[in-house]
């Protein structure tokens, strides 16, 4: 532990007990048990990481990959023979959780980043909360460019902005090659702490090279991705070498994430739905190809995963996933039918769905079930992130439930049915005309480099 008065293990910061210790067991069974939020001031204490003077205990990755390969996560990602549906959730380390608001308040985003301990103990409170059958490593995919020192801030309500934008060729210069253990060692520190800690498997993420492209091009979040969009179609040698840098920074990254002992990793390529499947083809899959069969010898599971992707699911099978993630818009077995088999499907429930009442979240958690079809090689997830004012409770009875009455045996449970269009729309005459949420439920996205 650093000897920062902030980074103190022990916090007093309401409604949190927390501590070390993590898996798939019953919350009461955790050393890091979470209090009624309403229950007053209670202790949220960090755990105290085994540690040597040269930082925390590294675990030989394949001790820790032996620990986790009869899981029911991998299995089912590697499409093999297991008895519960995994269930684990995009965005589950975050804003929902009171517990990540407490260390949020004394911390600001990057400095939990930074601190391993901090990092570890934000990835491991949804586990404890909901009792997901993977974690996920508690970052950012801005964290290798930003470690890299290219300007990049992450603005609480916006995200990720870019001092100055990479836009030329000259802008490439500023991109050189990512060492994880000397840019970002802090990562691969985090890493070694949870999986010396977790009982369940840790995916390791970064963000794919089109996406990470679209914050550093822009400036910011955008809707539009003109300018992304403009140098793609406007300078296609320029853009293959920024995507080629970043393929390698991705790949680095990635890399050293499972050489710690990440079981699994995925690949976020949010925003690749602002293409088509032609241009997708041409100008992004062949970068990500790359860092999917530069990975294959690492011998984990690759999943990968976009937004506003269902014509896009068969390609991004094709670019060399194990699992490809179906978003919310997409039917579940609309979805499965686009993606290879011998490939496996992570999915669906919209996150908006858990914002509404119990009995609808049941009947939407079914009706995934339902797509899913049984099948062996499903992890059930939500189609995108989850949104801040998600009740946890609600996150833990869909994993209570998805573990209760999904199969795995090609057969459904009672009562597990896809919801009927007539029993989705009561009134179907009635003005829906809703607009698209923001992605992350941030609010409208910004002005930023639109
Ligand atoms: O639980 C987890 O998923 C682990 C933590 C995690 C991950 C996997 C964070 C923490 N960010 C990410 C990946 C990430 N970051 C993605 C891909 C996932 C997705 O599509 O949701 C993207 C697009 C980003 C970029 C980013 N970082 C945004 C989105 C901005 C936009 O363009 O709309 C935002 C808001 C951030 C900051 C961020 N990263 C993570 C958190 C919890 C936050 C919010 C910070 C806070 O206010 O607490």
């Amino acid at each position: 532990m650093r000897n920062d008065p902030k980074m103190d293990p022990v916090v007093d910061r309401g409604a949190i007990v927390s501590s070390a210790g993590c898996g798939r067991r019953p919350p009461t069974a955790l050393r890091g048990t979470v209090a009624d939020p309403a229950a007053g001031t209670v202790r949220l204490s960090l755990h105290r990481s085994r540690t040597t003077d040269q930082g925390p205990v590294v675990a030989d990755p394949a001790a820790v990959h032996a620990r986790h390969v009869d899981s029911p996560f991998i299995r089912a990602c590697r499409g093999l023979p297991h008895d519960t549906v995994p269930v684990w959730f995009m965005r589950q380390a975050g804003r929902a959780l009171a517990e990540y608001r407490a260390i949020r308040a004394d911390h600001d985003f990057e400095q939990v980043v930074q601190t391993p301990e901090l990092a570890a103990e934000v990835t491991l409170q949804p586990v404890r909360r909901y009792g997901t059958d993977a974690a996920i490593l508690f970052s950012d995919i801005v964290t290798p460019v930003q470690a890299m020192g290219l300007g990049v801030t992450i603005k609480p309500g916006v995200g990720p902005v870019v001092d100055e934008p990479i836009r030329t060729i000259a802008d490439l210069e500023r991109l050189r090659r990512f060492e994880p253990d000397v840019d970002a060692p802090f990562v691969l520190d985090t890493v070694s702490i949870l999986v010396d800690e977790l009982d369940v498997p840790l995916i390791g993420f970064a963000g794919a090279p089109f996406t990470v492209a679209s914050y550093l091009v822009e400036g910011g979040p955008s809707r539009s991705y003109t300018r992304t969009k403009a140098l793609m179609f406007g300078d296609e040698l320029t853009w293959h070498r920024l995507m080629d840098r970043l393929a390698g920074i991705t790949l680095a990254s990635l890399r050293a994430q499972v050489e710690r002992g990440a079981s699994a990793v995925q690949l976020f390529d949010s925003w690749a739905g602002a293409l088509n499947p032609y241009d997708y083809q041409r100008f992004v899959e062949p970068h990500s190809r790359r860092v999917f069969e530069e990975l294959a010898d690492l011998g984990v599971p690759r999943i990968h995963f976009g937004v506003n992707t269902g014509e896009l699911l068969g390609r991004m099978a094709a670019a060399g996933a194990d699992v490809v993630g179906v978003d919310w818009r997409t039917p579940l077995d609309v979805g499965r039918e686009r993606i290879p088999e011998g490939v496996g499907f992570q999915g669906n429930l919209e996150p908006a769905v858990c914002l509404g009442s119990l009995d609808h979240v049941e009947a939407r958690v079914r009706d995934v079930l339902a797509r899913a079809g049984g099948r062996v090689d499903h992890v059930f997830n939500l189609g995108h992130g989850v949104l801040p004012p998600t009740d946890p409770a609600v996150l833990t009875h869909v994993v209570e439930l998805v573990h209760r009455e999904g199969r795995t045996d090609g057969t459904l449970a009672p009562g597990v049915a896809p919801l009927r269009p007539e029993v989705e729309s009561p009134r179907p005459d009635a003005d829906t005309g809703g607009t698209d949420e923001p992605p992350h439920g941030d609010g409208p996205r910004p002005a930023v480099g639109r």
